[in-house]
């Protein structure tokens, strides 16, 4: 049982996000020069878009503390109870020369995988290509948008990450988890949010500065996949084969059972049950 301090404390700990703590001191270059805190939106990745316009917008956080239309990949749905978890957005006004969404994509899981370790000291996973897992089971998604806009290209970096809560078993189509049921008490979110933004915001830097294999090789050491045998769908067409590798450009690296080797990107593939 809970001792009332701890409730207390949990209690606290679980008010409202304030966006003048989130951004205080949080030392990053890009990532949270703005951060805007809402109380219920459609979805955090669409505010970001309608800010994509101003051209001192790059690095904004939009955070809200409930969606009424949370989205994943591919037209499916992303739920989490108002006040209890992560929902975020960072727009990213890139110009002419955009990193690659596939890079941005891996570097954004494995942001928040490193962040929840910084601010929990939890082991978090990842499952290609926008997975935080904890024991199998998920605990953030990851849903990177790119568009053209005024000022050239720009992404949007969408981040549900559960912190004190979880969709039932019956709402979601894998195991879900959240942060509280591995710890004794409910993290701050504050300090999971800002973990996260410097993990990303230090990223980007290195990813912008070329260090592919530097991102690479820090996300397949947190990949339990490589070598193990999958079902894809990708592009509306089913692979079956063994993932060889994970390419911060092309994407998942398979060999099939034709012994070919093809490379199916982020945005379009999905891991599929074993059956
Ligand atoms: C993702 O899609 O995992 C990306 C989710 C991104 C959500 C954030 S929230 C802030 C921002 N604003 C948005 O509108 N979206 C982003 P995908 O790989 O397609 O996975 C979606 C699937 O995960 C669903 O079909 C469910 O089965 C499952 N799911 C939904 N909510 C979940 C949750 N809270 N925890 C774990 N699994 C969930």
């Amino acid at each position: 049982m809970k001792r009332d301090q701890d409730v207390a404390a949990s209690f606290k700990k679980n008010q409202k996000l304030d966006a003048g703590q989130i951004e205080r001191g949080l030392g990053t270059a890009r990532v949270g020069r703005c951060v805007l805190c809402f109380d219920e939106v459609d979805s955090t990745n669409d505010v970001a878009w309608d800010s994509a316009r101003q051209d001192n917008a790059d690095g904004l956080v939009i955070l809200a503390e409930s969606q009424r239309m949370g989205r994943g990949r591919l037209g499916r749905k992303w739920l989490s109870r108002p006040g209890e978890n992560l929902l975020f957005s960072v727009l990213l006004l890139e110009g002419d020369a955009p990193i690659s969404q596939e890079a941005i994509t891996i570097a954004a899981g494995l942001s928040v995988a490193e962040g929840v370790e910084d601010a929990t000291s939890l082991r978090a996973e990842l499952k290609w290509p926008n997975d935080v897992q904890i024991g199998g089971a998920k605990l953030a998604g990851v849903l990177v948008e790119r568009r053209t806009v005024e000022s050239g290209s720009a992404t949007v970096i969408g981040v549900g990450l559960n912190v004190a809560t979880a969709p039932p078993v019956e709402a979601v189509d894998n195991p879900a988890t959240c942060l509280t049921a591995h710890l004794e008490a409910t993290p701050d979110r504050v300090e999971v949010v800002r973990a996260v933004l410097r993990r990303l915001d230090e990223w980007l830097t290195r990813v912008a500065g070329g260090q592919l294999a530097e991102l690479h090789d820090a996300w397949v050491a947190r990949c339990g996949m490589l070598h193990q045998r999958v079902r894809v769908l990708s592009g509306g067409q089913n692979y079956e084969g063994s993932i060889i590798d994970v390419d911060p450009l092309a994407g998942l690296v398979l060999i099939d059972d034709y012994g070919v080797r093809v490379h199916l990107p982020a945005a379009e593939t999905t891991i599929l049950p074993r059956k």
